[in-house]
């Protein structure tokens, strides 16, 4: 402990206060597994908030990465780079989009849709200028810029960070009729998380999202999905949106993408939308650099080889499954798709952390999300023994 206790006491002197994790320092991490600075093993269960799906340092990205920095880093988009060509290809092949426009965080990635979108409220549906909307969704979370916190709805979120960006407007999640009355000349798009995973893994109504599509079909609206979470296999699809048969015409894509090793985010469009950035329009120093998109190249590979998709509608399954029959007091409703499972805790038994840090000391790692449900989104690299383990751990503290 005595090195713990020391490397906490550093973090929080030197640095900022923004977070409250669980009072464990890691220092190296394989697959599913974690060891701290005193040499205890743990289960990752949070997988960095989805972007693990391929576990911690999976050999054939880390091989990948490691020939990579042998060649070249980082060029920015000044010059054309060979590993940017191929992002481009791949990443539009496995989504079946027409064109990319790579980035690092996930936060970066919004701001370049509500760009993009709003380009085309003036440019193709002529909205007059600068009255165009995007209408958000309650409890949404798509990043922390100053603009994407100007259409939270959770105040720790916001408060004190004014004055905010205008031209969102806030309909309940899973309210078909809201969204329905929201809708207006000027509503250029509508930007939805397919799962809510912030606001404690909120699974919309079955057939929320195909409706709400159709309702953009039909009055020239944008529909464009936040799969930074959800992405990439985590709900036992490629995309979670893929659960409803329906393509957005607009998808932003982060976390995952990068491996878990290097940021780097992503929104897809087709040409008509993708085709309207100009150049000087937009851009970043590291968007796109050849380091971030042989990581991608190679998490896409390892995803398709290890059919991680698969594996995870199928032990995602199995856990909802087996978190349902521990049927336990202490919980209200257990839900998810895939391996991002959320498991709400009754009101009356209070906060989810003290079950999250009776986990940890038994050495499974996860978090809470909104103080009454604890988050299980394990590398969906896990196994099904792996997995059995965990399980009995959190029948062991829910009973
Ligand atoms: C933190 C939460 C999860 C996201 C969706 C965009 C972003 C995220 C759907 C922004 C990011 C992260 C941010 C991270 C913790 C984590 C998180 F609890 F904060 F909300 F996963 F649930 N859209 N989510 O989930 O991506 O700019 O961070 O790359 O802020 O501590 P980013």
């Amino acid at each position: 402990m005595e090195r713990t206790k020391q490397y906490i006491q550093k973090t929080d002197k030197f640095g900022a206060h923004n977070y409250k994790p669980l009072p464990i320092v890691l220092e190296k991490a394989q697959g599913v597994w974690v060891w701290d600075v005193d040499g205890n093993k743990f289960m990752d269960m949070l997988s960095a908030y989805s972007a693990l799906n391929h576990g911690h340092r999976h050999p054939k990205i880390v091989e990948r990465a490691k020939k990579q920095l042998d060649k070249v880093a980082l060029v920015s988009r000044a010059f054309y780079a060979e590993k940017l060509a191929d992002f481009n290809e791949r990443i539009t092949k496995l989504t079946g989009y027409g064109m990319t426009l790579p980035m690092n965080s996930g936060a970066e990635a919004v701001e370049t849709a509500i760009k993009l979108i709003r380009k085309w409220a003036y440019t193709v549906k002529k909205i007059p200028r600068y009255e165009s909307e995007i209408i958000v969704c309650s409890d949404n979370f798509h990043g922390r810029t100053t603009t994407i916190i100007s259409f939270s709805t959770d105040e720790d979120y916001k408060k004190d960070f004014g004055p905010f960006t205008p031209g969102f407007k806030i309909v309940k999640y899973g309210d078909i009729n809201e969204l329905k009355k929201a809708i207006n000349k000027n509503t250029a798009a509508f930007l939805v998380e397919p799962i809510q995973g912030e606001a404690g893994i909120n699974v919309p109504p079955a057939g929320y999202l195909k409706e709400a599509k159709k309702l953009c079909e039909e009055n020239n609206v944008l529909f464009a999905v936040d799969e930074i979470q959800t992405g990439l296999g985590r709900t036992g699809k490629l995309f979670c949106y893929m659960w409803e048969g329906i393509r957005p015409d607009m998808l932003i894509v982060g976390k995952a993408l990068g491996g878990g090793l290097m940021p780097i985010s992503a929104v897809l469009a087709d040409e008509p939308i993708m085709g309207l950035f100009k150049p000087g329009e937009h851009g970043s120093t590291f968007g796109g650099n050849p380091l971030a998109c042989e990581c991608a190249l190679a998490a896409m590979d390892v995803l398709e080889e290890e059919h991680l998709v698969e594996r995870s509608a199928e032990l995602g399954s199995y856990l909802l499954q087996k978190l349902k029959d521990l049927n336990s007091p202490l919980v209200k409703e257990v839900r998810g798709k895939g391996l991002l499972v959320g498991v709400e805790l009754k009101p009356e038994v209070g906060s989810a952390r003290p079950y999250c840090e009776a986990l940890m000391k038994k050495g499974l790692l996860c978090k809470e999300t909104h103080d009454h449900v604890i988050r299980f989104a394990p590398p969906l690299v896990i196994t099904k023994e792996e997995l059995d383990w965990a399980i009995g751990l959190v029948k062991e503290v829910l009973k």
